[in-house]
């Protein structure tokens, strides 16, 4: 029927095996494992859940990606960016981890250490590298750029971080993992070597090898002496049974994973709640809470088929406006700040997606989500929500949890709207549902009713503190 997988009870009933009873445990504050993972195209604001969270966790772990990611923290007014690195690394009790399914750009590493050690922030000896990870090389990041270009009209508008590139090396398996670099000098350079003339003969480049290699000498040193590279697994799981707390941050999103996402528009690791366990090497049945981060209205950045994407036209026609004299998606783009941490671009922008939601649950069963910048809609007279996608070819609504898999299919989805009253008032100093507007509270309500995963989070403004708890 219409009404899809979410008609069932069948995620209820996983919930009730992994013990999620009440709200503290949905919320992350009981967990031994929580994941923070993005539900959407990212950008949700993960990096801010997990340093909201990061304070009763010992552990602070990336699984997945690279220098991709674009996480930013807000702390007393002050901005952090982290590319490669988790972001538990400003809490100087944790220790951090890259775990085996990053691709690591080492220069990254240093180039991101710096600014936390000038803000006076102890970092030594607190960040680990799995020697399980694979090391993200320069001209893995030349062969991305020189692929987009190659692309023409059809680029996916990817970081140009030579994340596809490295995994392409990794899944080859004539990729360099970083436990090389705890090997004697001569044999890592062997193998760096051989990777780079591979790519000097698969593509048209050229290699600076000799630097390359001189600057990586160096960084290797710093390595080795901080003990940095280890077996990250070990580490992880010793630490588990030890009854340490493990906080995973999940990097891009949903629709961005390898095999979930809209592929091709998507990045090349498993970002989904699958992905946190071959990432870092645990077992499912350890990650007791994951946590979904969904904006309150949805972003993409590059390129790719977007249902409910305000473009100027759209928001020319019969849609309701927001501040006089804008357009909608302009308008989310300018209050929600939405511009890319990694490379700057403009973020498209659009009303919230509740049929991708309801696939994004149905592949990760979220214990709990936290909407996020639910601030940005402050001042809009009307907020959309689309609640179902529609066949334009068929006129056929498509069952709640489907995702067509094709891009002509998700070009082919008519979304069918539901409008709700916006509140007009600022929400900033909201710090519990009670304390919102009831038209703010009755947009969150119709979200959980057609997610049916309970909101633990919700975010109303950029600082630390600025987080309403609900439940
Ligand atoms: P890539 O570089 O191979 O992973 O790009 C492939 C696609 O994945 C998208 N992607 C992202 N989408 C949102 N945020 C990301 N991080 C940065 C941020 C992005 C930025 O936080 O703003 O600065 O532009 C991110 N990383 C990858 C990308 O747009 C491609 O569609
Ligand atoms: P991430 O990649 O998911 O960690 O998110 P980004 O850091 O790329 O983008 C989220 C942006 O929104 C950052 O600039 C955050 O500081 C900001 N942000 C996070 N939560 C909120 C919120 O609730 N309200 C507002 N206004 N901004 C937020
Ligand atoms: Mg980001």
């Amino acid at each position: 029927s219409a009404k899809g997988l979410r008609a069932g009870d069948a995620l209820a009933a996983a919930d009730g095996r992994r013990g999620l009873a009440d709200m503290a445990q949905r919320s992350g504050l009981q967990a031994r494992v929580a994941v923070v993972l993005g539900a959407q195209w990212g950008d949700e604001g993960k990096g801010k859940l997990a340093d909201v969270l990061q304070e009763r966790f010992d552990f602070g772990v990336r699984f997945g990606g690279g220098a991709n990611a674009g996480h930013t923290l807000v702390i007393d007014g002050k901005k952090f960016a982290f590319h490669l690195l988790p972001c538990g690394l400003v809490q100087e009790h944790t220790i951090n981890v890259l775990g085996n399914g990053c691709v690591v750009h080492v220069p990254a590493i240093f180039d991101e250490l710096e600014p936390l050690t000038e803000a006076g922030i102890d970092t030594k000896g607190r960040l680990k590298v799995s020697d399980r990870a694979h090391l993200l090389f320069d001209f893995h990041k030349q062969v991305d750029g020189l692929l987009e270009q190659g692309r023409g009209g059809n680029k996916l508008g990817t970081t140009k971080q030579g994340i596809g590139p490295a995994y392409s090396s990794k899944m080859t398996r004539n990729g360099v993992r970083a436990g090389m670099l705890k090997e004697p000098w001569e044999e890592f350079e062997k193998v760096y070597t051989a990777l780079a003339e591979a790519h000097e003969r698969m593509y048209d480049v050229e290699v600076d090898k000799v630097a390359e290699l001189e600057k990586l000498k160096g960084m290797r040193q710093k390595m080795l002496d901080e003990d940095m590279i280890t077996d990250t697994t070990y580490l992880l799981n010793k630490a588990y049974m030890d009854g340490k707390n493990i906080l995973a941050e999940g990097a891009n999103a949903c629709m961005l994973d390898i095999d979930h996402g809209t592929y091709p528009f998507v990045t090349s690791s498993s970002t989904t709640v699958g992905g946190v366990c071959t990432g870092m090497g645990l077992s499912p049945d350890k990650v007791d809470c994951s946590i979904g981060v969904v904006k309150a209205y949805t972003t993409r950045v590059g390129t790719g088929p977007f249902p409910t994407e305000l473009t100027d036209d759209l928001a020319g026609g019969d849609l309701p406006r927001g501040a006089p004299g804008t357009e909608i998606g302009a308008y989310l783009q300018k209050v929600g700040g939405e511009i890319g941490v990694t490379t700057g671009r403009k973020r498209r922008c659009g009303w919230f997606d509740a049929a991708l939601m309801q696939y994004s649950v149905m592949i990760n069963n979220y214990s709990s989500i936290n909407i996020t910048k639910l601030d940005c809609l402050d001042e809009l007279d009307e907020i959309k929500i689309g609640v179902a996608y529609k066949s334009k070819s068929t006129g056929e609504r498509l069952p709640a949890g489907f995702m067509p898999s094709t891009i002509s299919g998700l070009y082919d989805v008519e979304v069918v709207y539901e409008t709700l009253p916006g509140w007009k008032t600022s929400i900033a100093e909201a710090r519990t549902f009670e304390e919102l507007p009831s038209n703010a509270q009755a947009y969150l309500n119709r979200i959980e009713e057609l997610l049916q995963v309970p909101i633990s989070w919700i975010g109303v403004g950029p600082g630390r503190n600025q987080m309403a708890t609900k439940g």
